[in-house]
């Protein structure tokens, strides 16, 4: 097997998908597509902690809707590992506004507004790193 792209991307299930009763779907769609779950939690996000995971929107006029969303309730962490995992999951999980997401995606069959879009994926190496660093202790990755 060639293993020159396997990655490592942080993947989450938001609030939203938790309180739904979404986890084992989420997590079955994962296992079928075959990526290793390296971590995982269930958390509720603290505040300093949300605050930097979206830090990129700190200027942006939803960032406090977004952090008070994201801490609002458990969400489930999770460490993924695979070849080309990073744009991998992002595909399983389709496009940020639910009315732009393929069919088939999470977002398109789960979701219908962007606020409430039920998962996350890290969008590149050093968000993945950046974000799994903030999650995982590096021994709670194995
Ligand atoms: P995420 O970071 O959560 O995986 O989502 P993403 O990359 O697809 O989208 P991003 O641009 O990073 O936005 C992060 C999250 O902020 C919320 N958002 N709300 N009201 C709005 O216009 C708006 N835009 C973004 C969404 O929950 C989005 O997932
Ligand atoms: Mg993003």
């Amino acid at each position: 097997m060639l293993t020159g792209g396997m990655e490592r991307t942080f993947a989450m299930i938001k609030p939203d998908g938790v309180r739904r009763g979404l986890t084992p779907e989420i997590l079955a769609r994962i296992q079928r597509k075959g990526y290793r779950v390296v971590g995982l939690k269930q958390m509720v996000i603290p505040r300093e902690t949300a605050e930097a995971h979206y830090a990129e929107h700190k200027e942006r006029p939803f960032f406090g809707e977004l952090v008070s969303f994201i801490t609002g309730g458990p969400v489930v962490a999770i460490a993924l590992e695979g070849e080309n995992a990073i744009t991998g999951w992002r595909a399983m999980m389709g496009a940020t506004n639910p009315a732009n997401a393929a069919p088939g995606t999470i977002r398109a069959d789960f979701a219908t507004t962007t606020g409430e879009n039920v998962t996350h994926g890290s969008d590149s190496p050093e968000s993945a790193e950046r974000e799994l660093g903030l999650f995982f202790k590096p021994e709670e990755l194995l």
